[in-house]
């Protein structure tokens, strides 16, 4: 690690934007501090976008600061209006309390049991009247200040109603409660919270003097090697924290596929490995880009930080038996896991001879002439088995778990067929 954590969060590349970054280093230097950063249950799961500042929370406890996180139970039914160009729907309060109950326990898996301080601001902002409200805080709130920011800039012309243009105040509200009762002296956002942290530090200053000890920081938006928004697969779906949504060994392939123009600065954001085991996996590949180290040091890492040690064993289990074509050693969930991607077919129950059942059952290939070359050619296995027989029959009782057939043509293509 480096020396302290203004320093590891500089080597990282992981710093965008620091209200005062001299007094910050000094002062994190000499003392703890608390931090905070907010999510707001705007959906049900955290998505790997969310990672990067989140992890930065936990840097700076591992440097000795204390960390709190502030679910926006409150702010999360008016909708943050910031990196965003369009209006909300307003979703029902019932919907929002659910998603803070899931966004509450993923975060309570990756942070929970560590010291970290979990905070609703429904619990406060939901019993600021209205007098109060526009007498003892909009009123600081200059209209020209706020019309300059940029996430109210990007969307006037577009449409701002008056509910999200108000939505910094209450952001603001939180920063001076959480300074006032909790010594909260920083606060931590993506590159999109600018606009948002500034607002809070100035509120601060106003409400409890100008001398008061607060600031705002945010990390850069990350990018994917191509320029366009992280945090897609290649065909367009989110990479989600929550299992159910995103799979393990999914989730484990999306690391493991990235770029070498960026795993580096990936293992640096998105990891605890340290300075020295960076530079040594940025070498490899330099030297050996073919090994992929630093693409499997980067799954491993990223993996096992979500969803545990023995998930991430599992879909390199899954990897590796793809890879090589031998998945008889894999049990159905595994199975099911690896191939939730592919495509899926159902057939009926019947014992077919292979070519009549790749053509007319399964329609996987689109002619018998066809089938006949690619099973001469060693192209076809089925359930990880080379078959190279045109009078094989597809036995639908050999199946995983009573229920699927799994048939790989060529390198890559991998088929569940499901058989009822
Ligand atoms: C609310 C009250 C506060 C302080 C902050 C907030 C939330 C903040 C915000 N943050 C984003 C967010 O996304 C929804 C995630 C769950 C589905 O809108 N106004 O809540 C994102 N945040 C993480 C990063 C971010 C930001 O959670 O800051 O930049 C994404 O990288 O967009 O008192």
């Amino acid at each position: 690690m480096a020396e302290n954590i203004m320093a590891e969060l500089a080597w990282r590349g992981a710093i965008n934007q620091v209200t005062d970054q001299e007094a910050l280093t000094k002062i994190t230097n000499q003392r703890q501090i608390s931090l905070y950063e907010g999510v707001d249950p705007t959906g049900p799961s955290l998505h790997i976008g969310h990672l990067v500042s989140l992890m930065i929370l936990k840097r700076f406890q591992k440097f000795g600061h204390k960390p709190y996180i502030v679910i926006g139970g409150g702010t999360g039914s008016i909708g943050d209006p910031s990196g965003r160009n369009s209006e909300r729907v307003l979703q029902k309060m019932e919907v929002i309390e659910q998603n803070a109950q899931s966004l509450k326990k993923q975060l309570e898996n990756f942070f929970g049991q560590d010291g970290f301080v979990f905070l609703n601001n429904y619990d406060w902002l939901s019993k600021i009247d209205l007098l109060e409200f526009l007498r003892d805080y909009a009123k600081q709130f200059n209209i020209s200040t706020m019309l300059a920011k940029d996430s109210v800039q990007n969307r006037l012309a577009g449409g701002l109603s008056f509910t999200e243009f108000s939505y910094p105040i209450l952001q603001a509200i939180d920063f001076l409660n959480l300074r006032r009762d909790h010594h909260v002296e920083l606060q931590i956002g993506g590159g999109d919270q600018w606009g948002n942290l500034t607002a809070g530090v100035d509120f601060i200053h106003h409400h409890l003097g100008p001398k008061t000890t607060a600031f705002g920081l945010t990390c850069p938006l990350i990018l994917r090697a191509d320029g366009t928004k992280f945090g897609k697969t290649a065909d367009g779906q989110s990479v989600w924290v929550d299992p159910e949504r995103t799979s393990p060994y999914e989730f484990y392939q999306f690391w493991y596929n990235q770029p070498d123009s960026v795993v580096v600065n990936y293992l640096k954001f998105f990891t605890f490995l340290d300075q020295e085991q960076i530079a040594y996996l940025a070498k490899k590949v330099q030297e050996a880009p073919e090994k992929r180290e630093a693409q499997k040091a980067l799954a491993t890492e990223v993996t096992t930080f979500v969803h545990g040690s023995e998930a991430t064993k599992q879909a390199q289990r899954i990897s590796v038996a793809l890879f090589s074509g031998k998945y008889g050693e894999l049990s159905a969930g595994e199975i099911k896991q690896a191939l939730a991607q592919m495509p899926q077919l159902t057939v009926s129950d019947q014992t077919a001879n292979v070519v009549t059942w790749l053509v007319d059952q399964t329609k996987i290939e689109p002619s018998r002439r066809q089938a006949r070359e690619d099973i001469k050619n060693g192209a076809l296995a089925i359930n990880g088995e080379k078959v190279r027989d045109l009078d094989y029959t597809v036995d639908p009782h050999a199946k995983y778990d009573g229920q699927y057939v799994v048939v790989k043509l060529g390198k890559k293509r991998y088929y569940l067929v499901h058989v009822q």
